[in-house]
């Protein structure tokens, strides 16, 4: 038997044993076809484990300074029209929302400084400064057959959210950074910051969010392309 047809047959018994998923030797599931089988057990332990705990605020100091985000975005900086734009909340909620920017700065001010995570490798300690996300959809009303939170982007970026991550206190529809009004570059008017979540999860120029009872097939933009779902830090 050749070195490829071991290799072949071995794999052929890992997913015979697994019943169509791949498992490694820790048993982490490294080829998962099917998704709904797994998914729903991870989320729900993920979402009590993690969504909840608060991140300790980030102290600037002598050795610590505000840094410098890296410009991450897959197809430049997409044109919004500001005048008109209006943030868009549908999905199971009780009352639907068109806010312009006018009525999110009216909300609630949260500010916080964190620290951004890129899984190419590189972080940045920033202040952000925006409302909270469970403020915008406690005003929405969320229904509580709610699952899970869909943020569409201006650049056709997509992100999908568990409803208590989008929930947590230190999720913010951010409008402002490191003391400035955001940049262009880095999501205005409107980015999600967040320091439970890794930097693809936290889309820059949302445009519409979106609270459902069911994750979808397209679950994020890098996600679809095997990036782990939840993405916790
Ligand atoms: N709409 C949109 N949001 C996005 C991205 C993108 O390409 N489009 N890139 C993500 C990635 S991978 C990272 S690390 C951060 C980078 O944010 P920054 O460009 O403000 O540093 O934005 C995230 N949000
Ligand atoms: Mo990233």
């Amino acid at each position: 038997m050749s070195t490829e047809d071991k290799k072949f047959t071995r794999r052929q018994i890992l997913r015979w044993v697994g019943g169509g998923l791949l498992f490694n030797a820790t048993g982490t599931v490294l080829y998962d076809p099917i998704g709904r089988l797994i998914r729903p057990v991870n989320d729900r332990l993920g979402e009590a484990m993690l969504s909840q705990r608060l991140i300790p605020e980030i102290e600037l100091g002598d050795h610590v300074d505000l840094g410098k985000l890296i410009v991450n975005s897959f197809d430049g900086t997409p044109k919004i029209d500001l005048a008109n734009f209006r943030l868009q909340v549908t999905g199971q909620v009780n009352k639907p929302l068109r806010l312009s920017m006018d009525d999110i700065r009216r909300l609630p001010y949260e500010s916080q400084i964190t620290q951004h995570v890129c899984v190419e490798g590189w972080a940045a300690i920033v202040q952000w400064g925006g409302v909270k996300l469970s403020d915008i959809l406690q005003i929405a009303g969320v229904k509580p057959t709610a699952r899970y939170v869909y943020f569409t982007s201006a650049d056709g970026y997509y992100e999908s959210w568990d409803l208590a991550s989008a929930q947590h206190p230190q999720t913010l529809l951010a409008y402002q950074k490191n003391d400035a009004p955001l940049p262009p570059e880095n999501g205005a008017p409107l980015r999600l910051a967040s320091p439970i979540k890794l930097g693809y999860k936290l889309s820059k120029w949302v445009t519409a969010v979106t609270v459902t009872d069911q994750l979808m097939t397209k679950r994020g933009y890098w996600e679809d392309q095997g990036y782990d779902w939840f993405a916790s830090i």
